[in-house]
């Protein structure tokens, strides 16, 4: 094992904490839709094994237009990256410079998170019949839609990716995007419900990448460095000894220097992807895989988490192995930073499997003299996130898990077969020696001595290896 105070899956899953949840009256309001869907794409056989059941909407060509303009207006620019975005800074996803407890209101409105957000919306989608459930502290992320969509608060970045991802070759592995909708003065991105269709599903995120933060993001933050207590305590929480005597004394550490620390503590820094929580058939949500860091424990996860499915095992590399040949055809992903980006697996018990790349609140378009290559190590400048190498690394993990399951089942097999073995054996001796005895009976020998034979036969016969006795 790399590293010595690893969890071992079965700690994680037994440490796992319900998050508290808020359950409320999913009003009707009716949606305006500010977007119109692109829906000529025939992709639906790649998309998903699961059914789905997306009503069409309806709206006016003049109400298209007005709102498409809207929308065009709040969304990036194809050459502006993250930091040119001159939206709402509550939706902003320029996290570095902002400070948690100078700015408490705004921080909640900010942005969506990236896997916490998707986390409501699992809840929410399990218990989608009569109930709202939200994670705690990320309140208005999310909003019950109508059967097969879901709503995630509008982010201007996120939605210019959704957008561009309708028409490029990705799209059928990304959730369909169904335009934008106003509820209660809040604007939401509709789109496709994953979860759709799926009985008890089991659900991981992986968040891809080498890098989890932007190029622009670091450079503001080592201009105008924001200390962050929240990020210090959280630090603290999973290693007393992580902060340097400065920090301690400050009792905060900026942004990057957490990102990057749990880069390394995880296996993010040296394999491009991490485990961020998954559920197990509809079950509460495990996140505590933050110093999930060696190959070895991924791999126990994997096996925990499809419960040595095999076939589901091996459907997940089909479906990544695909996904990986198209994302080097697409022009989405050449010119894009992908960070904070997560790949979404989720299968259930009758084996419907499938893998999405989700969140896209921080996926950013890079300069444009650059053709991102995604399989480079990143340089300060290069704007490579090691997409590409992460998802090589991830894939190969699960083929090793596939190896691991079919070397274990082989083991247990072959130890039936030996007890199987053993059992008969062991069978064999006592009828033998009940004939023994049964001719020695016969023959009028005294019976507690062979009451006494007895029980030592049944002990020989209970141990590997005294079946000679
Ligand atoms: C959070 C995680 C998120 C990040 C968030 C961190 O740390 O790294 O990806 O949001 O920053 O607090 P953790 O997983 O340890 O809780 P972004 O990816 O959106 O930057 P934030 O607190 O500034 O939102």
């Amino acid at each position: 094992m790399e590293q010595s105070n690893q969890n071992s899956v079965e700690e994680n899953l037994q440490k796992l904490t319900i998050l508290p949840c808020e359950v409320g009256k999913d009003k009707e309001i009716k949606e305006s839709i500010i977007m119109p869907q692109a829906e000529n794409h025939k992709d639906t056989e790649n998309r998903s094994s699961v059914g789905k059941d997306s009503p069409e909407d309806v709206f006016s060509e003049v109400v298209k237009k007005k709102l498409v303009k809207e929308v065009s207006e709040r969304s990036v620019s194809s050459t502006s990256t993250c930091s040119s975005v001159n939206y709402s800074s509550q939706d902003s996803d320029q996290v570095f410079s902002e400070e948690e407890e100078i700015q408490p209101k705004r921080k909640t409105l900010r942005k969506t998170k990236s896997w916490k957000t998707f986390f409501t919306m699992v809840h929410w989608s399990l218990r989608r019949q009569n109930s709202w459930v939200q994670l705690a502290g990320h309140e208005g992320n999310f909003k019950a839609s109508e059967r097969g969509h879901i709503l995630k608060k509008f982010s201007p970045i996120e939605n210019a990716c959704l957008v561009a991802l309708m028409e490029d070759v990705l799209r059928p592995y990304v959730p369909t995007y169904h335009g934008l909708v106003e509820r209660e003065d809040n604007t939401y991105i509709k789109m496709e419900d994953l979860l759709m269709g799926l009985e008890a599903p089991s659900i991981m995120d992986c968040k891809m990448g080498f890098r989890t933060y932007l190029e622009d993001e670091l450079a503001k933050a080592l201009l105008k460095p924001t200390p962050r207590k929240d990020m210090y305590n959280k630090m603290v929480a999973l290693d007393p000894l992580a902060p340097t005597q400065e920090e301690h004394l400050q009792k905060a550490v900026t942004k990057p220097r957490y990102m990057q620390w749990r880069e390394s503590v995880s296996s993010t820094a040296h394999l491009g992807f991490r485990i961020e929580g998954a559920t197990l058939e509809g079950g509460p949500v495990k996140k505590n895989f933050k110093k999930m860091k060696s190959r070895e424990a991924i791999m126990e996860t994997f096996v925990t988490f499809t419960k040595s499915r095999k076939d589901i095992l091996a459907a997940y590399v089909k479906r990544l192995e695909s996904m990986q040949a198209t994302l080097k055809e697409s022009e989405f992903f050449r010119t894009h930073e992908v960070i904070g980006s997560s790949l979404l697996f989720v299968h259930d018990r009758r084996g419907f499997s499938n893998v999405w790349m989700i969140d896209f609140g921080k996926t950013s378009p890079a300069p444009a003299h650059l053709t991102l290559r995604h399989d480079v190590q990143w340089e300060t400048g290069n704007h490579e996130d090691g997409y590409l190498l992460g998802l090589q690394n991830l894939i190969d993990t699960i083929q090793d898990t596939i190896q691991m399951v079919e070397d274990s089942s082989e083991a247990a097999e072959s130890s039936q077969a030996e007890e199987g073995k053993q059992k008969t054996e062991g069978e064999n001796d006592k009828v033998l020696l009940k004939m023994e005895k049964e001719g020695r009976a016969a023959n009028g020998e005294n019976s507690s001595i062979v009451a006494e034979e007895d029980d030592a036969l049944t002990m020989a016969s209970s141990q590997p290896g005294n079946r000679d006795l």
